[in-house]
């Protein structure tokens, strides 16, 4: 199955944290890491005072069921927020979500597909733009439209 995902981070080293992350996705069992974003420097939404976001996209194709690659994905954010002594959860040192399952839509509160908060988010459209412009996702049309209409306010290259 094709699966979109979005990346996170805000503390620690965040664009350090997402090429790991990459690193280890690519490393999952039965996993093929097919496309990733560049990465992207974002203003915070949330809880004012927080660092600003690196956040990123990629395209997997994975054997693993969509709960147990949930599972698997909160490994992964679970080793990065170990790696780190003193903080922890502040805000975040990784993120991992679900954007979509290509012929998929869950509604579950342990895993929701499409993502929620996806058509909202230029943070998350403007990188899955750049790896999957043609992906038409149920509800929200084709991604490149999609992320134009969300702009690119408050993001940026990271450098
Ligand atoms: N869950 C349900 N559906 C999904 C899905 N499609 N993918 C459940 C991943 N998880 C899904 O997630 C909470 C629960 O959602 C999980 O246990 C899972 O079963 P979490 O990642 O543990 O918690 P969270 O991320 O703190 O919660 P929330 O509300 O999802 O936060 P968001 O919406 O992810 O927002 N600003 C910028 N610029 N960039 C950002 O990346 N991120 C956030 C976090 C806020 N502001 C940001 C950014
Ligand atoms: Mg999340």
């Amino acid at each position: 199955m094709r699966v979109y995902l979005g990346l996170g981070a805000n503390l620690g080293t965040p664009a350090q944290q997402i090429v790991d992350a990459f690193d280890r996705i690519a490393a999952l069992p039965d996993t093929t890491l097919l496309a990733r974003s560049s990465l992207y420097r974002s203003d915070p939404v949330g809880p004012k005072g927080q660092p600003d976001y690196c956040n990123a996209a990629a395209i997997i194709d994975t054997a693993l069921a969509p709960l147990d690659l949930l599972d698997a994905l909160h490994a992964i954010e679970h080793a990065a927020g170990r790696q780190r002594d003193g903080i922890r959860w502040a805000a975040r040192l990784l993120d991992l979500d679900i954007l979509h399952i290509d012929g998929m839509t869950l509604a579950e509160p342990r895993l929701t597909v499409p993502h929620p908060h996806l058509h909202e988010r230029n943070w998350v459209l403007v990188p899955l733009a750049e790896i999957a412009p043609a992906l038409d996702i149920p509800g929200l049309g084709p991604v490149s439209a999609r992320a134009a209409a969300a702009g690119t306010a408050g993001l940026r290259l990271w450098h």
